[in-house]
């Protein structure tokens, strides 16, 4: 049987996507590869997969009967200033071996880009099309995997799609190593503990979207006609932007006794060179994107489930 295989299936995004493809298309048809040699948390077919290994990659695909592939395997922004070679062998090369199989398999891909394309010298709010000078590592490789998207897509003819996702918040896998991780950790905090040391400073302001939201954004942009698909590199997708003193009120309200203190560190330079918002009018217009979640009904709906998987009871 035809088959998807979703890379990286083990992180914040993956695990959601692997659970809503499955949904959707049937345990057996969705294969869910990561590092860990086995697992069981996803309940399905799994293969370990290290992305650097081309030839492994190839052989699953062939294996698994392979059509479709939502390469999620990354280093995320604060690993990847840790480890920044590494960043580069995962995010860049193991890219590069995907799209050299999608080239031979005639394979669909979906691959995530990120916010972190934008750099200090990018308007404040980001056009779809604008200067990309990042700081990161991270950024480094995502405007070079945007960038080899586009060459396959053109010189190839490769049907792979891409989002510029903002940070993402969501209540299943903890986020893995990135700038945006405190709006998760965030909930956590007020839920378990009552208070929060922030790793970014107050005033900081970044574009965010709600896990839902950027499932639907994902299966969205893969649906769609390819004729419609008119930027092969990726597209700009927001659904709202906060400060984090603007997250911490927002959930005081449903937390009263809840208290932040901010502590920036290394990552609050990562934050400042990305964008305060990020203008998403091309994907609006090319495959009718439209975010459901505001900050409010966002908190609101985390809160619910963080509060049932925690068994916090809603009035203690
Ligand atoms: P994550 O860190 O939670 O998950 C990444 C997964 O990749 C992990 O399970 C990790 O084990 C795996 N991985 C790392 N090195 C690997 C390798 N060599 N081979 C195979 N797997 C490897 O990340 P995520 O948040 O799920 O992000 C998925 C994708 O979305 C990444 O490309 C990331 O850049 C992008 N993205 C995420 C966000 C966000 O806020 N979560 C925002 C923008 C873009
Ligand atoms: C990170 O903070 O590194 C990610 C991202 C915005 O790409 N969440």
């Amino acid at each position: 049987m035809p088959s998807t295989l979703v890379t990286g299936a083990l992180g914040q995004i993956g695990s959601d996507l692997v659970r809503t493809l499955r949904a959707q298309h049937g345990a057996e048809a969705v294969l869910a590869t990561d590092l860990r040699e086995t697992d069981t948390s996803l309940g399905g077919l799994y293969e370990p997969l290290d992305v650097r290994d081309g030839e492994r990659l190839k052989a699953l695909i062939e294996q698994y009967e392979v059509d479709t592939v939502y390469h999620l395997a990354s280093l995320l922004s604060a690993r990847g200033e840790q480890a920044p070679e590494l960043a580069w062998e995962v995010n860049v090369n193991g890219l590069r071996y995907l799209l050299e199989g999608a080239r031979a398999r005639k394979l669909k891909v979906f691959w995530p880009s990120s916010i972190a394309v934008f750099g200090p010298t990018t308007p404040s709010t980001a056009p779809q099309q604008t200067v990309l000078e990042p700081t990161t590592m991270y950024g480094v490789t995502k405007v070079a995997g945007e960038l080899l998207c586009q060459y396959y897509a053109t010189r190839y003819g490769v049907d792979v799609r891409s989002l510029r996702y903002p940070g993402l918040i969501s209540y299943g896998a903890p986020p893995g190593g990135g700038t945006t991780d405190y709006a998760v950790e965030i909930f956590y905090a007020a839920l378990e503990d009552g208070q929060y040391t922030c790793f970014l400073a107050p005033e900081t302001r970044l574009p965010m979207m709600y896990m839902p939201d950027a499932l639907r954004a994902t299966l969205g942009l893969m649906a769609a006609p390819a004729e419609q698909i008119r930027v092969r590199t990726s597209y700009n997708v927001t659904a709202f932007s906060f400060s984090a003193a603007e997250l911490a009120a927002a959930l005081q309200e449903h937390v009263p006794n809840f208290t932040v203190t901010y502590a920036p560190d290394f990552r609050q330079a990562i934050a400042d060179s990305w964008p305060d918002r990020v203008d998403d009018s091309a994907a609006r217009a090319d495959w009718d994107w439209q975010p459901r979640y505001d900050l409010d009904t966002m908190v609101d709906d985390m809160l619910v489930h963080l509060r049932e998987k925690l068994t916090i009871p809603s009035n203690p």
